[in-house]
Parts: C-alpha cells; sequence; structure tokens
C-alpha cells in the first residue's frame, strides 16, 4: 500500500505548488543544451482538471471513425473488426499468418479494409413500397460508441423514419476465459421508430461465403451455402467441399505456353526498371545462392546485382481461354513486393508471392470466373532488402491445375464453416428480396446452393417487416460464428466445437448468460466507475488485443503469443514483463503460459534458465521477471497449487539470477541481454530493480513454501542489493548505469535517465512487496523521468534526435525510452532511446500512482489516448513492433494502482487504497475466482468501504482499506446479509487491516459493507 499520495486534484495551491516547485528544480539543475524537453510541461488547471472530469462515453462521427477497428470476436479466435460505420472488417479469421510488420509502417493513418462482403440493412415497407437502408456510413448520422468489448454505433437520418442502434461483441466474461474465447460475434439490432406514423420494418442480414477465402485462387472445390431452419433460428450455413470429377464433356482442352523465358530476351513482354535486365536468366545469378526447379535454360530471375533493384515485368494482354494459369514460383514472400500478378482492367485480381526459397514450385490460379476476359501478367519485384526478389517461369493457360492443390481441402488451413443466424425467425428472405430489388435482389436466399470456390456469393436472411407503432423498438439478435480448426498448434475451441453451427446453437442457447455477463461486466467497468470514462476507456482498449492475431490459445490449453500481430514469435518474457491486464482478467491464461511454457518447453532444469522465447537464449529482464509473474499468477489463485506444482523451477529461476549476480551482493553486472534487443554491460537499475523485486518476491513464495533457509538468503541479497545501488548507482536525481564506455561504448545508457530505471519498484508495488529502495530515491527518480524524458511535443526533441520507429508524431506527446539531460548525448547509447512505447508509458504510470505522482501519471495516459484519436489512429491498436503490441497490456497496471488494490487470492486478502476521489470512489474489481465493484465513500467520522460481487465467488479471510492523514478509528462494523458485527483491526500509519474471524464467501449480489468510525 502506498503511503504518500495525492489526494486533492486540480485545485489551486496544487498546481501554484508544481510552479514553484518545476522553478525552483530548473533554476539548480544545468540542463545540456540540447536536451529540448521541457521541464515545465505547462499543464494548465484547466487541462488537469479536465482530464480528471468523470464525463461521458466517448463518441466519434464521420472522419473522426475512419480508423476505428474494435476486436469483436473472441480472444484468440482470430481478428475480426467492428469499423466506426459498424461495418465488419480484416476479417483475419482463417489461420493465414499475417505479418503485421516491425513497426516502421505501422504508426500510419488508415482504414481497415474488408476482404467479405457483410451487412446489415433495415428493411422498411412504406405503402406497399419495400426499402432497404444499410447500416453503414452513407446512412445518415452515424456515431461510433464503442468500448471493449462491447461496441456499439447508433445511425439517425432526417430521411428515415427509423434510428437504429447497433451492438456488437464477443462474450466477454473475465474470469471465464472459455466463454470468452467463443469464435463468435453477437448482434443486437434495436430498431426505434422515430416517426409520427406506424411504420413496418425489419433487418436484411447477409454474409458471403468466404470459406477458404485464402486458397480459393489455388485450388478446385466447392463452396456450399445453405439456408436452414434449426431450433427455431434462420441459418446461413457457409461450408465448402470437394469438387466432383469432370465429366466427359468436360475433358480438359490442350494447354496454351503463355512464356517459357527461353529465347534471348523478353520478347514482347515489357520490362521496367533495373531488376530484370534486358532478357531473362540463365539460372543462378552472381551470388545467389543456387536455383533450381524451372524448366529448360532460362527464367525470369530478379536478383540482377542483387536484392536491391526494383522492376517489373509485363505480358502483352492475352485472352482467358482455359479455366487455369499455370506457373512456376520461387524467391522473396513479400506480398506486393516479390510477385506475379494477374491484371484484368488493370486491377490486380490474382497474386502469389514466393517461399523465401529459391526452389521453384509449381502454382495456379483458378480463373473459370474470368474466362473469355482479357487480361495481363505482371512480375513485380518492388523489394530491397533480404528476400527481395522473385523467380518465375512456364506459365500457361490450361483447364486443369498442373500442380496437385496444396493439400487436402479438408486439411487446408482456410477450411471450415462460417454462419450467421437470426434468432428471429422465420424469415421470408425471398419475398423481400424480391421486393427490394437491385443489389438486394442479387443474394442469394436459396435453401442449398454450390457453385465453385473461384466465385463469390452472398446469402441473405430478411425478416419479415413488423409493425413499429411511433416510438415502439424492437430488438433483432444475430450471431456470426466461424469454424476454422487446421490452425499447426489447434484452436482451444476446436476442443469444444465441431462447426460453425455448433458454436451457433451454444451462443444463442445461452446468450442471456453469455450477453448478459458481457454486459454487466461493461457496466461494472465503465457504467458504475467514479474514474474518468475517457481513462477506462484507454486502459480498456489495450485488452482487445486478445482477440487479435497477437494472441493464440491452443488446443493443449497452452496460450502463446507474439508481441505484436505476427510479430517476434514465442510469448517473449520481456514484453510480456509489462502486461498484466491478462494476469487480473483471464489469469488460467498466465498460469498456462508459466507452466506450459517458461516452467515447462521453455525450461532449462540443468541450469534454470528460462528460454525468453521458450528457446535457449537469456535475456536478463524476462529471467527476473519471470518469477515476478509467478508470483503474480500465484496471488490470482483461489489456491496455492499453482505454487506448489511450480515451486521448484520458480525457485530455480531465481537461482539463475542469482548466479549472475554472482556474489550475492544484490547487483547484477555481466552482461544483460533485455527487452530493447540489446545487452546492458554494467549494474543498472532496470535489470537490477527487477531483479530484486524477484528476490522479495521468491522470499515471500518460500516463506510460504515452508523454505526458511531460502527466504533468508533471498532476504539478504536483497537488502545488499538495494543499499548498493543507491551507493554505486544514484546521480543525485535517479539512477543511473554504471558501464565502461571504452569497453562497451553501444547501446548503454550510463548517465543517461532511463524512463524503465524503476521497473521493478513498480512491479514490487502491483505484487504488495513495497520498497525495494529507499522511498525518497525512488520518489526522486520518478520525478526525474516525467521530467527529463516526458514531453508535451515530441516534435523537437525528435527533430534532433530522429527514433529509428516513429510511434509518436510532431505535435503528439509522449514518453522517450531514455534521454541525457545533463551528460552528452550518447548517439550510440540504448537502442529505441528516441521511441514512444505505449508500455512503458502505462509501466511508469502505473508506478507513478503507487506515488502519488497522480496527475502525472493521467497526463501520460492522456497523450496515448491523444496520440490513438481515431482521426489519426484506431484506438484499440498500439502500435509497437506490429500490430496490437503486447506490452500495452501494461496498461491495466495503471488501473490497479488507481483503485490501489491488494490482493492474495489463497490468503483471502483484499485491500483498497484509491488513489483518486478517495471520499467518493468506485470501480470494478477481479479476483481468483470472481469479480465485482468496489466502492468507498468519506463522510464526517465514517469511512464507508462496499465490496460487492457480481460474478463467481469471492473468499475473504482479511481486508486493508486507507483512512485520511489524523483519523483515528475507533470502531469497525462488518455488515453482510443484514447482519452487523464489530470486528478486531490493526491500524498502522494509515492502512487499515481487518482480520476476520471466519472466512466470508461472497456469491453474486451479495456485499460486505465495512464501516470505519472515527
Ligand atoms: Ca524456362
Ligand atoms: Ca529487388
Ligand atoms: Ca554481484
Amino acid at each position: 500500500m502506498r503511503k504518500y499520495r495525492t489526494f486533492i486534484i486540480a485545485v489551486v495551491y496544487v498546481a501554484c505548488c508544481i510552479f514553484i516547485t518545476v522553478h525552483a528544480w530548473a533554476e539548480k539543475i544545468k540542463l545540456r543544451a540540447g536536451h529540448v524537453i521541457p521541464i515545465d510541461k505547462k499543464l494548465s488547471r484547466s487541462d488537469i482538471k479536465g482530464m480528471f472530469r468523470r464525463g461521458e462515453r466517448l463518441v466519434w462521427a464521420g472522419e473522426d471513425a475512419n480508423t476505428v477497428g474494435m476486436p469483436v470476436g473472441g480472444i484468440a479466435a482470430g481478428q475480426l473488426y467492428l469499423r466506426g460505420d459498424g461495418t465488419l472488417g480484416l476479417w483475419q479469421i482463417f489461420n493465414k499468418n499475417i505479418f503485421s510488420g516491425y513497426g516502421a509502417t505501422n504508426y500510419r493513418t488508415y482504414k481497415p479494409e474488408s476482404p467479405v462482403d457483410s451487412g446489415f440493412g433495415v428493411v422498411v415497407k412504406q405503402d406497399d413500397k419495400i426499402t432497404v437502408r444499410k447500416l453503414d456510413r452513407n446512412f445518415g448520422k452515424v456515431e461510433f460508441a464503442g468500448e471493449y468489448p462491447v461496441g456499439l454505433v447508433r445511425y439517425a437520418a432526417g430521411d428515415f423514419p427509423i434510428k437504429v442502434e447497433l451492438e456488437a461483441f464477443s462474450p466477454f466474461i473475465p474470469l471465464n476465459a472459455k466463454d470468452s474465447a467463443l469464435p463468435a460475434t453477437l448482434f443486437h439490432i434495436t430498431l426505434e421508430n422515430t416517426s409520427s406514423q406506424t411504420v413496418q420494418a425489419g433487418v436484411l442480414a447477409w454474409l458471403e461465403n468466404a470459406v477458404c477465402l485464402d486458397s480459393a485462387p489455388s485450388i478446385h472445390a466447392l463452396r456450399r451455402t445453405r439456408i436452414v431452419n434449426e431450433k427455431g433460428r434462420a441459418m446461413i450455413v457457409h461450408t465448402a467441399e470437394k469438387a466432383p470429377p469432370p465429366t466427359a464433356a468436360e475433358q480438359p482442352r490442350p494447354a496454351v505456353a503463355l512464356a517459357d523465358f527461353e529465347g534471348p530476351d523478353y520478347g514482347d513482354w515489357k520490362a521496367a526498371g533495373e531488376a530484370f535486365g534486358s532478357k531473362p536468366a540463365g539460372g543462378t545469378l552472381a551470388s545467389q545462392n543456387p536455383v533450381s526447379g524451372f524448366v529448360g535454360k532460362g527464367l525470369v530471375n530478379t536478383f540482377l546485382g542483387g536484392d536491391g533493384p526494383h522492376g517489373t515485368l509485363t505480358s502483352p494482354p492475352f485472352e482467358i481461354s482455359r479455366k487455369f494459369i499455370n506457373f512456376l514460383i520461387g524467391g522473396g514472400s513479400q506480398q506486393r513486393q516479390t510477385c506475379i500478378n494477374l491484371l484484368i482492367d488493370g486491377k490486380v485480381v490474382r497474386t502469389a508471392v514466393g517461399k523465401d526459397n529459391e526452389k521453384l514450385e509449381s502454382h495456379f490460379w483458378n480463373v473459370e470466373e474470368f474466362q473469355g476476359k482479357s487480361a495481363r501478367i505482371r512480375i513485380v519485384d518492388g523489394a530491397s532488402g533480404g528476400w527481395g526478389h522473385i523467380n518465375i517461369d512456364q506459365i500457361e493457360l490450361a483447364d486443369a491445375p498442373q500442380q496437385t492443390p496444396p493439400g487436402e481441402l479438408e486439411d487446408l488451413p482456410d477450411y471450415g464453416s462460417m454462419v450467421l443466424a437470426c434468432v428471429n425467425g422465420p424469415c421470408q428472405t425471398r419475398t423481400v428480396l424480391d421486393a427490394v430489388g437491385g443489389w438486394a435482389a442479387q443474394l442469394n436466399a436459396e435453401d442449398d446452393v454450390t457453385f465453385p470456390v473461384s466465385g463469390s456469393k452472398t446469402a441473405a436472411l430478411a425478416t419479415q417487416p413488423l409493425k413499429l407503432a411511433p416510438g415502439q423498438k424492437q430488438t433483432y439478435t444475430y450471431a456470426l460464428t466461424w469454424h476454422f480448426p487446421n490452425f499447426k498448434q489447434g484452436h482451444e475451441y476446436a476442443n469444444r466445437f465441431n462447426s460453425a453451427s455448433e458454436v451457433a446453437h451454444y451462443v444463442l442457447d445461452n446468450h442471456e448468460r453469455l450477453a448478459g455477463d458481457t454486459k454487466k461486466w461493461h457496466q461494472t467497468f465503465y457504467e458504475d466507475s467514479t474514474l474518468p470514462r475517457w481513462l477506462l476507456f484507454r486502459l480498456h482498449s489495450t485488452v482487445a488485443n486478445l482477440a487479435t492475431g497477437t494472441c493464440q490459445w491452443w488446443k493443449s490449453g497452452r496460450f502463446w503469443a507474439w508481441e505484436g500481430v505476427g510479430c517476434c514469435a514465442g510469448t517473449c518474457t520481456h514484453v510480456w514483463n509489462y502486461a498484466h491486464a491478462v494476469a487480473r482478467l483471464f489469469p488460467e491464461l498466465e498460469r498456462s503460459a508459466r507452466e506450459m511454457q517458461d516452467f515447462g518447453e521453455g525450461f532449462h532444469e540443468d541450469s534454470g534458465l528460462v528460454g525468453f522465447r521458450s528457446d535457449n537464449n537469456y535475456a536478463a529482464d524476462g529471467q527476473c521477471g519471470t518469477v515476478l509473474k509467478a508470483y503474480r499468477e500465484h496471488l490470482m489463485s483461489a489456491d496455492s497449487a499453482f505454487l506448489k506444482r511450480n515451486w521448484p523451477r520458480i525457485k530455480k529461476t531465481l537461482e539463475f539470477s542469482i548466479k549472475q549476480d554472482g556474489n550475492d551482493d544484490g547487483l547484477i553486472e555481466n552482461s544483460q541481454h533485455n527487452t530493447f534487443d540489446i545487452n546492458f554491460e554494467g549494474p543498472n537499475t532496470f535489470v537490477g530493480s527487477l531483479y530484486l523485486a524477484a528476490l522479495r518476491a521468491g522470499e515471500e513464495m518460500a516463506k510460504e513454501m515452508g523454505d526458511e533457509e531460502f527466504a533468508k538468503r533471498c532476504r539478504k541479497i536483497f537488502e545488499s542489493g538495494g543499499k548498493l545501488s543507491v551507493e554505486r548507482l544514484w546521480d543525485g536525481e535517479y539512477f543511473i548505469e554504471v558501464v565502461d564506455l571504452a569497453k562497451h561504448p553501444k547501446f548503454q545508457y550510463e548517465k543517461g535517465c532511463l524512463s524503465d530505471q524503476l521497473f521493478g519498484q513498480g512491479w514490487a508495488e502491483q505484487l504488495g512487496l513495497g520498497y525495494i529502495y529507499p522511498a525518497e530515491n525512488v520518489k526522486q527518480a520518478l520525478q526525474s523521468v516525467w521530467r527529463y524524458n516526458w514531453a508535451p511535443d515530441i516534435g523537437p526533441y525528435n527533430a534532433d534526435y530522429k527514433p529509428e520507429r516513429w510511434f509518436a508524431r510532431e505535435g503528439e506527446p509522449g514518453l522517450f525510452t531514455c534521454t541525457w539531460p545533463k551528460s552528452p548525448y550518447l548517439p550510440d547509447g540504448v537502442r529505441y532511446k528516441d521511441e514512444v512505447w505505449t508500455g512503458i508509458e502505462y509501466q511508469v504510470a502505473g508506478h507513478m500512482v503507487w506515488e502519488g505522482m497522480v496527475e502525472e501519471a493521467v497526463a501520460i495516459c492522456d497523450g496515448v489516448q491523444k496520440r490513438y484519436h481515431p482521426a489519426k489512429h484506431n484506438p484499440f491498436n498500439e502500435i509497437e513492433c506490429g500490430d496490437h503490441y503486447a506490452r500495452a497490456f501494461a496498461s491495466w497496471g495503471v488501473y490497479t494502482a488507481l483503485a490501489g488494490y491488494e490482493y492474495h487470492g489463497p490468503k483471502g486478502h483484499l485491500g483498497f487504497a484509491p488513489a483518486v476521489t478517495p471520499d467518493d470512489f468506485r470501480a470494478a474489481f477481479t479476483a481468483a475466482e470472481g469479480w465485482g465493484a468496489f466502492s468507498q465513500k468519506r463522510k464526517g467520522k465514517t469511512q464507508l468501504e462496499q465490496i460487492e460481487l457480481r460474478w463467481g465467488r469471492l473468499t475473504l479471510k482479511s481486508l486493508a482499506f486507507e483512512v485520511p492523514e489524523n483519523f483515528k478509528p475507533a470502531e469497525v462494523t462488518l455488515t453482510m446479509a443484514g447482519k452487523s458485527s464489530k470486528c478486531d483491526y490493526t491500524l498502522n500509519d494509515r492502512r487499515v487491516e481487518i482480520n476476520l474471524k471466519d472466512a466470508l464467501v461472497l456469491t453474486p449480489g451479495q456485499m460486505l459493507v465495512v464501516t470505519i468510525q472515527r
């Protein structure tokens, strides 16, 4: 529990004090001339007041909502976006390996695309005329008001009698991972008649058959779409199946050669740029690995002069006179960069890339749908880095694919099923579609239809328009579900379901509970809280990363993650050091990562090394963090089973770090690989504080396990380390790194101010482990991070010091990784020094809250919120090395800090010490088996605490709260279920701790009231 805290917000004299302190500080310190980050952040009183205002739900409309892509699929079930206008986008649910980038290009403004046709529309029948208005940006006034996990879009138009509210979400119930990991999205569409006359209205819903979305161009199969009624539900069921063998009449015609690249030049193909030269290659080119698999003596090979050059090679127009185009392809795998494209009317309709392999392999496109059309082929080399070239040969038109398909249909990653189900049946689809006419008449309403995968069909469900009186509302419920089980490690969801239909029935059979619990969480977290609504939005938005390509939940039960979507494998220990959200909301997922990865596959029994990507490699920060995470996972458990099972390996993990320390003095001084993808080469408090916090966690766990000897050893090393760190690493204002720059000139920070210098202290607060350095040093160092590293506008500093990757633009605020405010800037210093990472910002902000720097903490979060305004960037996609970066899960550490949350599941201990508005505070909390709302009110001589359970169960054996200064409790009363009793308590400084004689177990709806009387 924190002992010093800023309680009063935006009070004039506080602002004045800050102003005065800042000036006194600025006079004392001589800043390096190039350090252009202002010490006075010039936050006005009204700025601060605005940040702390409770405020309303955030709403964005028009262009402002353009970039919105809110994940609305289940945890680890792919990545499906609800876009700003309520349409669906992205659709990465087909097990395709998506690499979203190394970060350099990710921070850009764009609208998420949609490769699948789907949507909803309002059907209105007036004067016997039936019309449909689609729920999209063209409806009229369209507002996005989604708060993860519940998407919300409102539609209204002056020329339309119906106002619409669309809710879209996947069931999301903290502590119930399985029901939150459904490959499903629920839609509630509420129509309201806002006119003065009765209107007949209903809903039209449509969904394309996108089964085999990626493999369709290169397989010969059929899509099948059925419209069925099951359990009173109208359902579109999309599947795919094998195509029957060709009949005699369909016997293949002879193939037509398009190009074999055997001539002395490219003939009538036109080369542009440098990469293709003037003639086909004769095989392997200079300094290239051996090229094989081509036919004859010539081929297209753009490794001419290495990977550097770019260019294109374009065929003359030809008629697509067969069902397939066959060719051989090798080289780079970059989409749009090293590819062969089929162009019709100048548009790319088919594309293929290599597999980062010089060997050419056969590939084909199914072009049945384009037969008779004129087309061209263009081979593209637009890449310069590794594998920045392409190899092509032997292009022909044929009636049969030259290659066997990429596997049996049933084994393809995108083979499976999709369902759109409506509970408001029965539908009158054909009648409605025909009456509407136009585009609607093209929609498919047949009971059962099969067609080649190369074609596309969109099926529809339309409800019969019903009478709506003026002011009357009607809600329609839909479930979109998918089932694509052919993922390399399998999907957890496929253990429970065999098809999208099964998922749909499960979701709708349990609709009331699944939707009810999801909305109860939304209500508890957003609606009932006293915290600023925008801040709640920000801190919960990152949780959406769970429902993106970043996270996987395997068939084995193991939770696994990239760092960002498709980038940097292996639930990296040092990136996940920052992540708190998953551990607090779905602790079973984090426990599985500990047991099945860190203390499982990635654990080295001989040494205690935890391979930081489940491999053989050591990361100093990740190794220490693993011990901290293990303790946190224990705290979030209902009993000690997790600790007991894993203790031997947790202890070995810590012993590995102690071995790095070498002499038990509490300082690690050897080479320390870490999350900045470099090694620190001397003692520092970034790794050092994590090490000391890990020793404290080790001490606590050893005590619980009855290993007194190890507990004592941890304590001793910890105490020495804290003392020596101050002696050797304290520069008077913050902690530095002691390193010999002559020996290690690269990647050190030495006298710099590293934002993460107190990372382990922040962790210690999260886990109730207390101070690891003297409180005054911690506070001053954190002040220094604020003063020296947070810029209200990153522009001026980044103009001089360009970051490796831009995650903030001129005019935007941000916290730099590392600066050198008082000593020469180290151009070769710590990698990523000039970048802004949201994960570090949340880590620092969370710690600031614990140390009483609440305004600074909230200002940092406000900076993130400003950068991720949807006019610029998708507010649900915080970027670092790739999209939906896992480090951003650190936001939950800010949330728990704001509530002053402390919890020990096996001990049944729960405590709160709100950091904002402690006189009237309310917020959601999670525990090992249940969640609910905590509230605190202070009035006169009474401090009232209410712990209300809303889901699951909560076992309590002890409680802790914080009273104001000079508040001397005289009596503490517990009330539950109408029964009150006085109880014993202890008072330590401002901390009131209550030990219950008998454990209490709260069930949903029950409330425990604690009255502390002065
Ligand atoms: Ca050839
Ligand atoms: Ca190239
Ligand atoms: Ca040492």
